[in-house]
């Protein structure tokens, strides 16, 4: 009989119904020796809330996150809310003793995303941060490739997250678009996938040089769309970097690519191969060997469904693809698998800290004009 832990899930938006849905979807494909329990669903529009718990099927409500805490029937904290919440809600559940799982970027700032890693690793929790892209199993087939020498030496990251939302100049001030709640723009919500993938793929990353543009300077307001007021982020991030392996990497982070909704995609160039991955056909991994014949060589079009697939044969037989939401469900059922197992689930908060000190040095080199060092 498997183990239930049982979790509170902070939020219950956009990356609410996401982290829901992989809650629940887990115990029926993966086979853990634990399965979650869904406990409590947190938020203040207690409306919205009671509506959103009814439909997914949390037991009960909080309105109160420090409340979640106190309560002795919750062993994980999910922390599906924007990042200016994340810091002080990771700490105290680390505190709290809870297992932490927390929506990507990690944090605001640096000195909060330390303050984060220090708390989880003196309580001993388990902690993650969700960088779900990793665990499409074309981006683990990547990888694989890449620890089995078949690309060689990594020379070039070209790496894209595109999307569109704000090119209407009508589009309301929200929360993305302060300082106060997003920190940054693109950068940090976008080139933060970005980052992650790289140093998953490629390395880590020791200089950058980046150059950000606001395009419309001010939006109206939500609460009063006949006022504007300024937008204090960035609407577009163009970094290059350079990676402790000798590879260089491009960055590219926009919401002003018309046409491009939600276009994430890197290209890696080695000494004997290459890949090529797009998240909007995500099941397929693009593989350039300079080990086949010359009359045959090309890219080759990986279908990334088969059993031995990392995570592929927990779903569908070979060639029934998987999207968007499965990543999540990968990402919880090595969450749990950490937490039964003792073990660090991967990309931790450590891991996110390392993001954000990429991406921070990326702002540090656009206000300055010069290229970084990351320390
Ligand atoms: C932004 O629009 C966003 O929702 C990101 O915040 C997510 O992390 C990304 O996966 C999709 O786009």
């Amino acid at each position: 009989m498997s183990r239930p832990l049982r979790i509170a899930l902070l939020g219950h938006r956009f990356m609410g119904r996401a982290h829901s849905n992989a809650w629940s979807q887990v115990s029926r494909f993966f086979d853990l020796p634990v399965h979650p329990v869904l406990q409590v669903a947190c938020g203040r529009d207690v409306q919205a809330l009671q509506e959103f718990a009814h439909r997914w099927g949390w037991a009960g409500i909080e309105t109160d996150w420090r409340r979640v805490l106190e309560r002795d029937d919750v062993d994980i904290v999910d922390i599906a809310l924007p990042q200016h919440l994340h810091a002080e809600v990771a700490i105290a559940a680390a505190q709290a003793g809870k297992h932490v799982f927390c929506e990507k970027p990690l944090a605001m700032t640096l000195g909060e995303g330390r303050a984060m890693v220090d708390a989880a690793e003196a309580s001993g929790i388990v902690h993650y941060v969700n960088h779900n892209y990793r665990l499409a199993p074309a981006v683990v087939l990547a990888r694989q490739l890449i620890d089995e020498g078949r690309i060689g030496e990594i020379r070039h990251w070209r790496g894209a997250y595109q999307q569109s939302w704000l090119v209407d100049p009508a589009f309301p001030l929200n929360w993305k678009l302060r300082q106060a709640t997003a920190y940054a723009g693109p950068q940090w919500d976008l080139n933060s996938h970005n980052v992650d993938l790289a140093l998953h793929l490629v390395g880590d990353i020791t200089h950058v040089s980046c150059l950000t543009r606001t395009f419309i300077p001010e939006r109206p307001l939500e609460e009063d769309p006949a006022r504007s007021g300024p937008v204090e982020v960035e609407d577009a991030a163009l970094m290059m970097a350079d990676f402790a392996c000798g590879a260089v990497g491009s960055f590219e982070a926009t919401r002003f690519a018309l046409g491009r909704r939600n276009r994430h995609t890197f290209e890696i160039y080695g000494s004997k191969g290459a890949l090529s991955w797009d998240l909007e056909d995500m099941n397929r991994l693009q593989f350039f060997s300079e080990d086949d014949p010359p009359q045959a060589r090309g890219f080759r079009n990986l279908l990334a469904t088969e059993r031995i697939h990392r995570y592929a044969k927990n779903w569908w037989p070979p060639g029934h693809i998987i999207g968007y939401e499965h990543t999540f469900v990968h990402a919880v059922a090595d969450f749990l698998t950490a937490v039964a197992t003792g073990g660090p689930a991967r990309p931790d908060f450590r891991d996110g800290l390392r993001v954000l000190e990429i991406l921070e040095a990326g702002l540090r080199s656009a206000a300055s004009g010069r290229k970084c060092a990351v320390p």
